[in-house]
């Protein structure tokens, strides 16, 4: 027989302390100013905030609750600087081949190229794995969108808390389980610098342009032609 859930009484509920409305909007203005950032300052940042950041990001929803996630952070020198070769490998092969016409003159607008530095200068690279087994061998769930989930909401954590991040994801990105030496049930899937921006950092004018609410947003017009 199976055995009835335990419930909880929700009563740690989170109050903004404000109208939802003002709350949304702060948290907007906050988040809009989120830029990807290619240029970083070597200023340290504290394994303590580092924990916060992935503690927000474990805290996301997951299927069945499986939270198949690993965020291996990196602050080691020598590993960071071997994470920056290879990731420069598998770039300069990207740039110079593997990447369609098409690919490459989406990317012109963003500057980008094979070279890699903000690997080795930023104080933290957070290397998200995705779990393809639980630790205990047993099946996840929508692995890809509880990761997703995850990542989204470690981004978010490190904006709020003045930090600038980078979603790279040099391709394939099996180099980063090897050199990190993880499971072969850890799937690496994103690899994220942390820290602040280099005070002379550009960011490319093209990424900082967003879709108009009327583009990304439909409302439904109760049932009205
Ligand atoms: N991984 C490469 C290429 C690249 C791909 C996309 I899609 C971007 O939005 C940006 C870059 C690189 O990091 O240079």
């Amino acid at each position: 027989m199976p055995r009835p859930p335990e419930y909880l009484p929700f009563d740690d509920r989170y109050d903004p302390g404000e109208p939802p409305e003002l709350a949304a909007q702060r948290f907007y203005e906050v988040m809009r100013r989120r830029r990807s950032v290619r240029s970083f300052s070597d200023r340290p940042v504290s394994r303590r905030t580092i924990e916060w950041l992935v503690r927000a990001a474990g805290s996301a929803p997951s299927g069945a609750n499986k939270q198949p996630w690993r965020f291996v952070c990196v602050q080691d020198p020598e590993l960071k600087r071997r994470i920056r070769r290879a990731a420069e490998e598998e770039e300069r092969a990207f740039y110079e081949g593997r990447a369609t016409e098409e690919w490459l003159k989406d990317l012109e607008p963003l500057g980008t190229d094979p070279h890699k530095p903000f690997l080795e200068v930023a104080p933290w690279l957070i290397v998200v794995f995705k779990l393809a087994q639980d630790d205990d061998g047993g099946k996840v769930y929508y692995a890809e969108e509880s990761v997703g989930i995850a990542t989204g909401m470690l981004l978010a954590a490190a904006q709020h808390a003045g930090l600038a991040t980078l979603t790279h994801t040099p391709s394939p990105m099996r180099f980063l389980g090897e050199v990190l030496g993880r499971p072969e049930r850890e799937r690496a899937w994103m690899l994220i610098p942390v820290g602040y921006p280099a005070d002379d950092c550009l960011v490319p004018a093209h990424a900082v342009k967003r879709k108009a609410l009327e583009q990304v947003m439909v409302v439904d017009r109760g049932g009205r032609a």
